[in-house]
């Protein structure tokens, strides 16, 4: 054998992305709007799709559709095979023990949160027990809890936001005393900011509280290991990481998952079922009530592959690079004009990019930077709280993703010097 040389040894984790290589996978990016290249820059709202991914659910639908888990016919019994397959995929992607019964599919995140809240929440919080929540949470991390709180009288604390936008971990070890649950983001949807989960979890687990992890934006950018986090329950959704819309996971701990009761009833989940009662299923299918979502499934299994075969230190290492790189670039244009609402540098944060520009409203700005062909979300983002906390109304936030070079940033900085123009 040849010896190998450095280069050959050196894990390819570490070389960069070729995103002009890459760039082409994604077929809605070959596109113009108002006679400009589409720059989207808006993946943390929902991520585009590789021709892996298309393909793979075209190829489903033009070859083995039918129902899952009742046929007995090949074609059924191919369509189980290609959504269990997808199952073990997604669990493999993140370090799940135990991918077979403990990777849960629901339609999104926001559904595998209410799955927690109203299956474990409801048979073990009551009256006074405590969750505790951050001031950085989505809505969807949010609401279902807010929920037992009219509904059970359970009691929400909040972890806050310091002025350095991450999560003022002093307060953690006194907040956390007598907490059942800590719910938390890892990784800011607005902020981007990175959660230090492990840490947050050492801590919570020593007060004898379970930890779920909204992993809606953490998953599709950074490597995840629910052992290494050490939660307890991760949610997140396909539709982020690009996959399709209509899937969504819950990944629980086995023993967790085993004591919980069904969340919806319905087909699927049931063993048997008589005049007087029911009996369930066995994980996974307990918590998936009627027809699942079969060739979402399929789409997901298929872009988990397509993220794994890039690597996901690649992708974590590219978006370090990129943000640093607009970072660099909109201080550099604009100065004080501009506020980005999340950390300094890279450590800690990911690529999304929460702007105040002047006093140009976020709606207007987004407005004027579609004419350019540039896609970034305005608004609050389902994060009032923290909307609240950070004294805005809205931002208007540029989110990066593989397929994004310097090449779009350029392209958001040369739309909000137009706009600059613009609006004086
Ligand atoms: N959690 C976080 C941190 C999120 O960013 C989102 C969606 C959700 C949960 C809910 O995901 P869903 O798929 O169930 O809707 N965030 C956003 C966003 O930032 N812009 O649009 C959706």
């Amino acid at each position: 054998m040849a010896e190998l040389t450095v280069e050959e040894t050196a894990p390819a984790a570490l070389a960069p992305l070729d995103v002009a290589a890459l760039k082409p996978d994604f077929p809605v990016l070959n596109q113009e709007v108002h006679g400009r290249r589409l720059v989207y820059l808006d993946s943390a709202a929902s991520s585009q799709h590789p021709r892996a991914v298309l393909e793979a659910m075209d190829r489903y639908y033009e070859t083995t559709h039918a129902n899952v888990h009742r046929g007995v016919y090949a074609l059924a019994e191919e369509a189980d095979r290609l959504y269990e397959d997808a199952r073990r995929s997604v669990g493999r992607f993140i370090g799940a023990p135990d991918p077979t019964t403990e990777v849960i599919f629901t339609k999104n995140a926001t559904e595998s949160v209410n799955l927690v809240a109203a299956s474990w929440g409801r048979k073990h919080l009551h009256e006074g027990d405590v969750v505790l929540l951050t001031e950085m949470e989505h809505h969807a991390n949010l609401v279902p809890w807010l929920m037992l709180a009219e509904e059970q009288g359970v009691e929400l604390r909040w972890l806050g936001v310091g002025d350095d936008y991450r999560l003022d971990l002093a307060e953690l070890e006194e907040l956390v005393t007598g907490v059942k649950l800590v719910a938390c983001s890892a990784m800011s949807n607005v902020l981007g900011t990175i959660t230090p989960f492990a840490e947050i979890a050492a801590v919570a687990h020593r007060a004898g509280a379970l930890v779920l992890a909204d992993g809606a934006q953490s998953v599709p950018h950074l490597p995840t290991d629910v052992q290494a986090m050490g939660c307890d329950f991760l949610v997140f959704s396909g539709h982020k990481m690009l996959g399709p819309t209509g899937i969504g996971v819950l990944w629980a701990r086995r023993e967790l998952l085993e004591e919980m009761p069904p969340f919806l009833g319905g087909g699927g989940m049931i063993r048997d079922v008589r005049r007087d009662g029911f009996t369930t299923n066995e994980l996974p299918w307990k918590f998936e009530a009627g027809t699942p979502p079969i060739a979402e499934a399929v789409g997901l299994g298929a872009a988990v592959r397509y993220l794994e075969a890039i690597g996901m230190d690649r992708v974590r290492a590219h978006e370090v690079e990129l943000t640093a790189y607009a970072q660099g670039a909109l201080a550099g244009r604009f100065g004080e004009k501009v506020t980005i609402f999340g950390p300094e540098g890279t450590d800690g944060r990911g690529g999304v990019l929460s702007l105040a520009f002047g006093d140009v409203h976020p709606h207007d700005l987004a407005q004027v930077l579609d004419q350019s062909g540039v896609c970034v979300r305005a608004g609050h983002h389902c994060a009032k709280p923290l909307m609240r906390r950070l004294g805005v109304n809205a931002t208007a936030r540029a989110s990066l993703y593989l397929y994004n070079d310097e090449e779009d940033v350029d392209a958001l900085v040369d739309a909000l010097a137009e706009a600059d123009t613009l609006f004086g």
